[in-house]
């Protein structure tokens, strides 16, 4: 049995920061799937590029799908994920896919293993894991859930981008009602304190900062004020590239190496259940990552604009012990076929998986198939309240409740 493509269209869609997205739409085999594309703002420099017009639309990308894509991949077998992608790189033909873009690359690749699931008569989940074996990590994954927005993701906030809570219930319904619970709690003490905030590019709050630990403060006392301090642990994404220049860290005014940005660290986890860090140093910086993880076992630094999804760099951080885990961002790399390769190269590291939205989201939740279909470590997807966040959550909720 083979599922041929017969058709492949490229919409413009809005993402959460009414940007223009793209949306692709394949039929194969009498099935169908679509994908809506994220968008990344603290992208890391290694990360495939996205194709625009010069005003942010995306007429080349749809262009680019529907004259050159489309009638190479015509009368192709969608289930063969793998020669689909192989022929999509080599249309492309750049390393970071600047041509074709990842944004064209990943909607279509996306789309297709959909059709192929869809054409097949069998859940997502299924197709997934006959593409690729990847053990799992648990039974289902942590929710990391960014409630304080700050970095690239907000004006006039913390320079650290993500102060996030970690669930750590193994039922993702009790685990988001948690989330849920912790994000109340979060607005109405800002409420009690008087405390004026605004909403960042994920859902979350966004409030003025002295230094390193008042977000972390803050987001403690709600966790607190919640009562949810046995069912959640703290992360964070200090996203270090985006306040890192000539040799030195900035954070909230003060300047540091990278050792007194390491004793930094080292006194938040100290004062808060601070348990995982995502890129804590600069991108480039490997050392800095290992000698941090081996300083700190019972943290789980975790790996993002340092690996982008790119199965050789996840390679090199997991040898040299740089981290536990990783960020998996689908449209990072621009293919399937290369984010299972990503994926796969974790496991063999011993490194932990984390599905991720972007910061530019669409109202798919491909990412909590994934999440369900390899039983990731984590599944990191912004504030509850936000529909382009919660969305997933859901989806992740409704994969659990049916199996
Ligand atoms: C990150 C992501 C998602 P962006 O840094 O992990 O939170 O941000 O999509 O802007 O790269
Ligand atoms: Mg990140």
């Amino acid at each position: 049995m083979s599922a041929c493509i017969e058709n492949i269209e490229a919409f413009q869609i809005e993402d959460s920061r009414k940007r223009p997205a793209l949306r692709v739409v394949v039929h194969a085999g009498g099935g169908e799937g679509s994908f809506d594309v994220p968008s990344g703002a603290s992208t890391g420099s290694r990360e495939a590029r996205e194709l625009r017009d010069p005003d942010g639309g995306l007429t080349k990308a749809m262009r680019c799908i529907t004259e050159e894509i489309a009638p190479a991949l015509f009368g192709r077998d969608a289930e063969k994920q793998r020669l689909i992608d192989e022929t999509l790189l080599a249309l492309d033909g750049t390393p970071l896919k600047e041509r074709m873009g990842g944004n064209s690359l990943i909607g279509v690749s996306v789309a297709v293993a959909r059709a192929a699931a869809s054409a097949r008569g069998v859940p997502l989940s299924t197709h997934l894991r006959e593409l690729a074996d990847i053990p799992r990590s648990r039974h289902a994954p942590h929710l990391f859930v960014n409630l304080i927005n700050g970095g690239k993701h907000a004006e006039g906030g913390s320079s650290i981008q993500e102060h996030q809570i970690v669930t750590l219930d193994e039922d993702p319904r009790a685990a988001f009602v948690t989330a849920e619970k912790v994000e109340r709690a979060l607005h109405e003490l800002l409420a009690e304190e008087q405390r004026p905030f605004t909403m960042g590019d994920e859902g979350g709050v966004v409030f003025p900062v002295t230094d390193a630990s008042t977000a972390f403060e803050v987001l403690f006392r709600a966790v607190q004020k919640a009562g949810a301090e046995k069912e959640v642990v703290l992360g964070s994404d200090m996203a270090a590239s985006s306040f890192f220049g000539n040799g030195t860290y900035t954070l909230s005014g003060s300047s540091y190496d990278t050792a007194q940005l390491s004793e930094q660290y080292h006194q938040l986890i100290q004062r808060y259940p601070l348990t995982f860090i995502e890129d804590p140093f600069d991108e480039n910086d490997v050392p800095a990552f290992a000698a941090f993880q081996a300083a700190h076992p019972g943290v789980v630094v975790i790996g993002d604009d340092l690996t982008t999804t790119t199965a050789a760099a996840i390679t090199e951080a997991g040898t040299k012990g740089a981290i536990q885990a990783v960020i998996i961002k689908p449209n990072q790399i621009g293919t399937l076929s290369e984010t299972l390769a990503a994926m796969q190269a974790a496991r063999v590291e011993g490194v932990h998986c984390i599905m991720s939205h972007r910061s530019g989201e669409t109202m798919d939740a491909f990412i909590a198939d994934m999440a369900y279909a390899y039983g990731t470590l984590g599944l990191k997807a912004g504030a509850p309240s936000a529909r382009e966040r919660a969305v997933k959550y859901q989806r992740l909720i409704e994969l659990y409740g049916n199996h």
